[in-house]
């Protein structure tokens, strides 16, 4: 790694070409027969500087510090300590690992051809506990990213390897992306351990974080706007507000109306309906499948076809304090409601006014 380096700043030295090679020894990557790379080697936690500098810890994740005890390194002589606290009561704790960064001059973002993320953790208590795994999709605002779908993991005591395989038609689907590019980064997000210090927050290690490559996936176009799995909280992280609201003066008379879409099985999912001011809460939509039976709290629902279902709510309905007067609908935040059911899916490009029932 180190040679490596070395190398690679000759080659910068020599030539405004070995930028290319610059990129491949930041990280490494593995090559297989055919000549392309394998995988690259995200962090392996053995130098500070990019793997530990380009760590991003979110909604009081806790701590990051470098591991030398051998007992948890799974490749070379260092692995990351994780202090797992998140205090803040709204959103789990997560922290992520940039797949680019101009200053490292890498950039891993094209997911076309990623068949898995990959990566060692260590528990060592006896207590499992459950993980999620995803994507970044939007580091613009560092306070606002944009998180894809999460696949969850359960940690048991001892070395756990993770493979997350993602369904990148899915995620650019719920990101409005036309190709598998633009993946800003992977993170892995915790259970709140309620822990204010170090010294009680729970400890996991990390170590090979890995992008493994497959063959190039084709892209299909999926009908929903958003691909919610069990466990997520619609809106995200953050409370979600639509950048294209809805005016209330078009609702008058009229009809707010999505259209959804559950996975296998029974299910919920919900969140709350706003005016443009969060104080004017209409109410907590709770969306309920039990066998063939789709049924809302509020408003109603219209059998689609396909596994579809429109949910819709006439403006007569909308209440809260000063809702009427709001200037737009600003529709959800999550609550902390998360979705239970295998998945959802909301087309949310058919979010519309239409005629009142
Ligand atoms: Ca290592």
């Amino acid at each position: 790694m180190k040679k490596n380096r070395l190398i690679c700043v000759f080659l910068l030295i020599v030539s405004l070409i070995g930028c290319f090679a610059i990129s491949s020894c930041k990280k490494k990557g593995e090559q297989s027969q055919g000549g392309s790379v394998d995988k690259i080697v995200l962090a392996d936690f053995e130098e500070w500087a990019p793997d530990f500098q380009l760590l991003r810890l979110r909604e009081e994740f806790g701590a990051i510090d470098v591991n030398t005890d051998v007992t948890f390194v799974k490749s070379g002589k260092q692995s990351a300590k994780l202090y797992v606290m998140g205090w803040d009561k709204g959103t789990d704790p997560y922290f992520y690992i940039q797949t680019t960064s101009e200053y490292f001059n890498f950039d891993y973002s094209n997911f076309n051809s990623v068949e898995s993320i990959s990566a060692w953790i260590y528990n060592p208590s006896q207590k499992e506990v459950k993980i999620g795994v995803g994507f970044v999709m939007d580091m613009t605002n560092l306070t606002k990213e944009d998180l894809a779908r999460q696949e969850y993991f359960t940690l048991k005591n001892g070395w756990n390897e993770i493979v997350y395989r993602p369904n990148m038609s899915y995620i650019i689907s719920s990101f409005g992306f036309d190709d598998y590019q633009g993946v800003k980064g992977v993170y892995f997000l915790f259970e709140k351990s309620g822990a204010t210090t170090k010294a009680d927050a729970p400890t996991y290690y990390v170590d090979d974080v890995v992008i493994n490559y497959g063959e190039k996936q084709d892209i299909r176009q999926i009908k929903a706007g958003s691909y919610y799995p069990n466990g997520y909280l619609i809106g995200g992280s953050h409370g979600l507000i639509f950048k294209e609201r809805i005016e209330m003066h078009l609702l008058v008379g009229k009809a707010l109306h999505f259209e959804f879409k559950f996975g296998e099985g029974d299910g919920v999912f919900g969140f709350d309906i706003l005016a443009s001011d969060w104080a004017n809460v209409t109410g907590k939509l709770r969306i309920t499948k039990q066998g063939n039976s789709v049924t809302s709290n509020i408003g109603r629902i219209v059998e689609i076809g396909d596994g579809w279902y429109a949910w819709e709510l006439n403006h007569s309905e909308f209440k809260g304090d000063g809702a009427h007067r709001a200037r737009d609908v600003g529709m959800l935040y999550h609550q902390n409601f998360a979705v239970q059911a295998s998945y959802v899916e909301i087309d949310w490009h058919t979010l519309s006014v239409v005629d009142a029932y």
